[in-house]
């Protein structure tokens, strides 16, 4: 973690799997006013954060409008199931994986 400015810090992730939770807390340490935890009881409790999953339907190395075409096709029916539709990995090729993928776009 950097510091940008007094109070903005930049930290960086080093990539993770498609779909992982990454839990996290903040442990300040000031000389005036020692440790500070955020959250308060960290880590018992943490933020968390959900990884975008990997949505490329066509085969085409990218995550894009077209991988969300061909999975609209999957989930009306017109369109074949090549096996990679099921975004979150539940089992099933619903609107949650509309939403996953929605959400992996959103991330770009
Ligand atoms: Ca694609
Ligand atoms: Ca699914």
């Amino acid at each position: 973690m950097c510091s940008l400015a007094e109070y903005d810090y930049f930290a960086f992730l080093p990539q993770q799997t498609p779909g992982s939770s990454i839990k996290y807390y903040f442990e300040l340490v000031n000389e005036e006013s020692g440790t500070t935890l955020i959250p308060e009881n960290a880590p018992t409790t943490c933020f968390a954060l959900e990884t975008a999953y990997e949505a490329d339907l066509n085969g085409d190395e990218k995550t894009d409008i077209f991988d969300l075409l061909a999975l609209l096709k999957v989930i009306s029916g017109s369109g074949a199931n090549s096996g990679t539709g099921d975004i979150n990995k539940d089992g099933k090729i619903n609107i949650f994986d509309l939403l996953s993928l929605l959400e992996s776009l959103g991330a770009k």
